[in-house]
């Protein structure tokens, strides 16, 4: 039987986990739970804890500051990994990842696929109360991550995906620096030239209801920053790879000398 954990990544959720824990427990039963709390100020790893004492199958991983989504997720990975966990499971605890969706993104890592992503902006995706500038900043986002990076993936910056373990363990999370919306582009990338593939599965994305936002112009300019280093990284191994290939070639046509052997 295959182990699922979904890996809740939380700070100052108290209001909304609750109710995320709920709707998981209804949609997938069987699945395993990791909260990894920040030390939230209003008291959410004391409600995960809460959660975990009657429920077996809920565990809470509390660490001891605000040290970051991206540093969560890789500790949640890394935590699911030493468990033998099969397959792993990113969502949010705010309510806009909704459990019902949960089933269909995991019937989709069959076969070979190494991560199916939850999208939002393939046909049959919503976003549902989102302001406009908010859908404005994701599709912008997603085209600007598509193109510098050749990714071919409408969604790369949603962090409802599920993960088989065998792709996180290809990714070298130990390289991982980067925290807010890029750390979704860049675990997609990882995957992608793990050589697993990746699939993308429509959702709902539904706006929070309670509780705040951590969304900052920080964590904006962090991916806009990472994706173009990448992006002409990306470009300048590309024009490496072809001037390597064409000097290559006009030496085997005689038309340079060859360099670096003895006669
Ligand atoms: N452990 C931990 N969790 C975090 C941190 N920052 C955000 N989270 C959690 O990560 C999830 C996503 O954060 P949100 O604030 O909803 O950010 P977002 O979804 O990008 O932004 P919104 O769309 O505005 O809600 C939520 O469950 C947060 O509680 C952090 O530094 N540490
Ligand atoms: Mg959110």
């Amino acid at each position: 039987m295959t182990r699922t954990l979904v890996v809740i990544p939380t700070y100052d959720e108290a209001t909304t986990l609750p109710r995320t824990l709920r709707a998981l427990r209804d949609a997938v039963p069987s699945a395993d739970v990791l909260v990894v709390d920040d030390a939230s100020p209003d008291g959410t790893g004391d409600v995960a804890d809460a959660w975990a004492a009657r429920d077996g199958s809920v565990h809470v991983l509390h660490r001891t500051g605000k040290l970051g989504l991206g540093t969560a997720y890789v500790a949640g990975f890394g935590w699911a990994l030493e468990r033998g966990y099969d397959v792993v499971v990113e969502m949010d605890a705010d309510g806009s990842h909704r459990a019902v969706d949960l089933p269909a993104i995991l019937a989709a890592l069959d076969g070979g696929v190494g991560l199916v992503l939850g999208s939002r902006w393939v046909p049959g995706g919503r976003v549902v109360h989102w302001p406009r500038h908010r859908q404005w900043l994701s599709r912008g986002g997603n085209t600007y991550a598509r193109r510098a990076l050749g990714l071919p993936l409408r969604d790369a910056t949603g962090g409802f995906r599920a993960y088989r373990a065998g792709a996180l363990r290809d990714v070298h999370l130990e390289d991982v620096a980067s925290q807010g919306y890029c750390f979704q582009v860049d675990m997609a990338r990882r995957v992608v030239a793990a050589g697993h593939p990746v699939v993308e599965v429509p959702i709902t994305f539904v706006e929070r209801v309670d509780g705040r936002s951590k969304m900052t112009r920080g964590i904006v300019a962090e991916a806009l920053l990472r994706v173009t280093v990448w992006g002409v990284t990306r470009r300048m191994q590309q024009t490496a790879g072809a001037l390597r290939r064409l000097s290559a070639m006009r030496v085997r046509q005689g038309r340079l000398p060859r360099v670096g052997r003895r006669p």
